[in-house]
């Protein structure tokens, strides 16, 4: 009996709660030109299975030249906007991300970073975006 509730506890409380998202990254693609200056932006939503939902309007370090060819980038706390720690119950489905401005932006795959360490990639590589453009990139679980 006594394990048995100690059972339901550890079960309470390691599962009870959802994922909180802690941290997004990018990685720009390799290939010429795949990188965006201050004339290309992106906006990012992120959605999980039953329709959860976060999003960051424009994902930028503001003293800092991201999105360069080839770059990792990383956007933690409040960079992370909307999506600042933000509960996720149930596993990430997809992420629409939308370009604006004039110079396109190529990337492999957004990364989501929860607080429990896990991590998912949105993305098979070579996702190009311009002018507008908008992309829903699924999300897979390894
Ligand atoms: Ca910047
Ligand atoms: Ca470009």
């Amino acid at each position: 009996m006594k394990l048995l509730t100690l059972v339901s506890l550890l079960v309470l409380v390691c599962c009870s709660n959802g994922k909180r998202l802690v941290e997004i990254n990018t990685q720009t693609s390799f290939k010429a030109d795949s990188g965006m200056d201050g004339s290309g932006h992106v906006s990012m939503q992120f959605t999980s299975t039953t329709g959860e939902h976060c999003s960051v309007s424009e994902m930028d370090h503001p003293s800092f030249n991201d999105y360069r060819t080839g770059a990792f980038d990383r956007y933690a706390g409040e960079l992370t906007q909307g999506c600042y720690e933000h509960e996720f119950t149930d596993p990430l489905q997809d992420v629409f991300v939308q370009h604006w401005g004039s110079d396109a932006w190529r990337f492999d795959f957004v990364r989501v970073i929860f607080d429990d360490n896990t991590f998912v990639d949105c993305g098979s590589g070579n996702h190009n975006i311009d002018d507008g453009d908008s992309v829903l990139v699924p999300c897979t679980y390894n």
